[in-house]
């Protein structure tokens, strides 16, 4: 099957991302418009891959508090996709990083391209008719969960299905600095009680 990790936009920056799609469509841009349902930004991009179980407890094992991601532009690639574009977050990033980092441990393959956070509105864009105007009114979002997906085709084009979830760890006191015992090649990240207790930590 295949899988990628990513997350889901709130209902109000779906509504946004599908008036900018709209307004796109108004201004003549034909091309492959993706479905509300299927809106998301990918964090890391699998692949095919046979088992979704070892790709969760990477998952679980990159650990996140919530935080906030900001919906501020759009964009386009290679003149045929166009996107909204997120504002650049240290905690998306590390997030990410983390990701990549959990994934790379438990030799499961991903993209390790430059990580861009967006989510993509339109495949194979025509602006033929003319290039619109790409104002938006930003939306916030606060992440609290990170989705395993698996992506299908279809004859009407692609179907992402969540397959699992990944909650953010809630917010509390850092209690615990990790620092590596004589004989340890990497420190323990930074724990709270809730997490240790809940066993979401685990060290390397
Ligand atoms: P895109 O929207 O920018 O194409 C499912 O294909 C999701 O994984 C899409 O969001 C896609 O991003 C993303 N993705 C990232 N790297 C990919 C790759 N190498 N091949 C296919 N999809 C990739």
């Amino acid at each position: 099957m295949r899988l990628f990790i990513g997350i889901s936009p709130t209902e109000e920056i779906r509504k946004g991302l599908v008036e900018a799609q709209e307004s796109l469509q108004h201004h003549g841009v034909t091309g492959t418009y993706l479905s509300p349902e299927n809106l998301h930004m990918t964090l890391a991009f699998i692949g095919e891959y046979p088992d979704a179980e070892p790709v969760l407890n990477a998952m679980e094992t990159a650990f996140f508090s919530p935080f906030e991601i900001c919906y501020t532009h759009l964009g386009t690639f290679r003149k045929s996709i166009v996107w909204g574009g997120i504002a650049g977050s240290a905690s998306l990033a590390s997030l990410v990083k983390q990701l990549r980092c959990e994934l790379a441990r438990a030799d499961i393959p991903f993209d390790s391209s430059t990580f861009s956070p967006h989510l993509t509105l339109v495949r194979h864009a025509d602006f033929s008719k003319g290039i619109p105007p790409a104002k938006i009114n930003p939306i916030s979002m606060t992440v609290e969960k990170i989705s395993l997906y698996r992506s299908d085709r279809s004859g009407s084009g692609m179907i992402y299905t969540e397959i699992g979830s990944v909650e953010a760890a809630p917010k509390g006191p850092t209690i615990q600095k990790a620092r590596p015992q004589p004989g340890e090649k990497l420190p323990c990240r930074a724990a709270t009680v809730s997490q240790i207790q809940a066993g979401r930590v685990r060290c390397f």
